[in-house]
């Protein structure tokens, strides 16, 4: 793996999409971020190649944007607007994610109406300078031990060799950034990692 590839981000994206990616998550932000009407324009030509690909669209902490371009969903952070307000804005249609590192934290999440939940970092990240102190897996086990139906979604330094302890604890999915777009190769490294995916799933459609 190299640096992440800033230059060519749709085409990472469009490489992604056909390795098999199942959503996607526009996280725009940092020094160099993209704002106003040049972040909308980019946030619209992530969300036709999604579109072309059949994959759920969905903005990091920008509601007014997912509003405005009618994205298929938003993500936020315990920092961000407060999770009940965002599902009163977006309605009931759109997909609400809400990060969690505790089950109190899940139990307001599933009350805000959260349709899935994201906890990391699972292990030591560089993408993202304010994650919070390392996580493992215990607490995803623990949430998935109180809510057996809730999606959880693992992050932070995922590979899809180090994937499969994520599903192990109860993680429906898992959430990257590194390993595809650091990659020489993002379609490959994208499909290895949405085998791994499909297998978990298979297993714990199985094991239920
Ligand atoms: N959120 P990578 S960790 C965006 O813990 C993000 O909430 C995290 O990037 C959290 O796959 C993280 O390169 C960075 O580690 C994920």
């Amino acid at each position: 793996m190299g640096s992440i590839n800033a230059e060519k981000p749709l085409s990472v994206l469009e490489d992604a999409l056909k390795g098999g990616i199942t959503c996607f998550q526009l996280r725009e932000k940092g020094a160099r971020a993209l704002v106003g009407i040049e972040k909308k324009a980019f946030a619209e030509s992530c969300q036709r190649l999604c579109a072309q690909y059949g994959v759920p669209f969905i903005v990091n902490d920008d509601v007014d944007l997912v509003v405005e371009i009618d994205a298929d969903g938003v993500h936020v952070g315990q920092d961000d607007v407060e999770a009940r307000f965002v599902r009163k804005r977006i309605g009931s249609e759109k997909i609400l994610g809400i990060s969690v590192h505790t089950v109190d934290e899940a139990n307001q999440a599933i009350a805000d109406g959260a349709d899935y939940v994201g906890m990391g970092p699972v292990y030591p990240t560089i993408t993202k300078v304010d994650a919070k102190p390392v996580a493992g897996t215990a607490m995803i086990e623990e949430v998935a031990g109180v809510y057996p139906s809730l999606p959880i979604v693992g992050i932070g330094g995922i590979t899809a060799e180090n994937a499969e302890p994520v599903f192990r604890a109860g993680a429906s999915g898992i959430s990257v950034i590194s390993a595809i777009a650091s990659s020489a190769d993002p379609e490959m490294a994208a499909r290895r990692l949405a085998e791994v995916s499909l297998k978990w799933s298979w297993e714990r459609g199985v094991l239920r």
